[in-house]
């Protein structure tokens, strides 16, 4: 009798998970997006207007991401893959903290701020081991390097992949994320119909599809309770 296949974990996280280990969420009221408009720093258009204050900003939230340490939440999920759960996990986030808490199948949907790339050839990646992106910095063909990550308008190259594995989950984990934002948030309706969803977040928000099973609490708390 063969062994029965391992039960498939999908999880998708949000900028939620990775708020109590002091980086700062994109929505709420003392987040990301307070004081700076989106138009004016995470898109092409801002790039193309005024480069050097997109730098900044991503150089700022990068020093937030090196200051940052992984927190119960994250852990959680990297003891399960250890324990030899199928853990995948498709994150929003450009942050390292996934990894940096032993996981190892992480889908960066949107990017990863230690990561530079050429701003002409999307293929050309550079680690930034430390330090940020400055102007005249240029990739090996001599293009001005920008952050890795994909900006608002920009379309979203591994959607495609993190559909495939949504599909295939036999549980579906979201935490920390307002479903605010498209394409990511349409991976909800890639899993199968009878496929059972949890949303750990500590405020109820109008985005969570009915038939939810809702943890309202903080990532640090309701991921490890979920996952003990
Ligand atoms: C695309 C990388 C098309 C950069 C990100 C009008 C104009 C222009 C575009 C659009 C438009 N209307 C719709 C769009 C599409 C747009 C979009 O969805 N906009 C939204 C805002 C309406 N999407 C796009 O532009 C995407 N591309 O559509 O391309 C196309 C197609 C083909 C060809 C060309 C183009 C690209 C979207 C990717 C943008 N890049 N990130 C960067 O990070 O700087 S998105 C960015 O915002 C994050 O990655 C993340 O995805 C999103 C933030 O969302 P969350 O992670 O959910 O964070 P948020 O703060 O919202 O929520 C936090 C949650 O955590 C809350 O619910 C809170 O309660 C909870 N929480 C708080 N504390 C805790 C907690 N939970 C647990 N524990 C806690 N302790």
């Amino acid at each position: 009798m063969g062994e029965s296949p391992r039960p498939h974990l999908v999880v998708l996280t949000g900028a939620g998970i990775s708020a109590e280990s002091g980086i700062q969420t994109f929505r709420a009221s003392d987040g990301l997006w307070a004081d700076h408009s989106v138009e004016e720093v995470a898109t092409l258009e801002a790039w193309h207007r005024d480069p050097e204050r997109v730098l900044r900003f991503y150089d700022a939230r990068r020093e937030q991401v090196r200051r940052a340490r992984p927190n119960a939440a994250h852990r959680a999920l990297a003891a399960l893959e250890a324990q030899g759960f199928r853990v995948s996990i498709i994150t929003q986030n450009i942050d390292d903290l996934h990894e940096r808490a032993g996981s190892r199948d992480v889908l960066h949907l949107h990017g990863e701020i230690l990561q530079a790339r050429s701003s002409v050839d999307p293929r050309l990646r550079y680690p930034l081991r430390r330090g940020g992106i400055r102007l005249g910095d240029v990739c090996d063909k001599g293009s001005q390097l920008r952050p890795d990550v994909v900006w608002f308008g920009e379309s979203v190259p591994r959607f495609g992949e993190a559909c495939e594995i949504a599909a295939e989950a036999d549980l579906l984990l979201v935490v920390g994320t307002s479903l605010a934002v498209m394409p990511a948030a349409s991976l909800l309706d890639q899993v199968g119909m009878d496929v059972p969803c949890v949303l750990v977040d500590p405020e109820a928000h109008a985005l969570a599809p009915p038939g939810v099973t809702r943890f309202d609490q903080p990532a640090g708390k309701g991921v490890p309770a979920l996952t003990r």
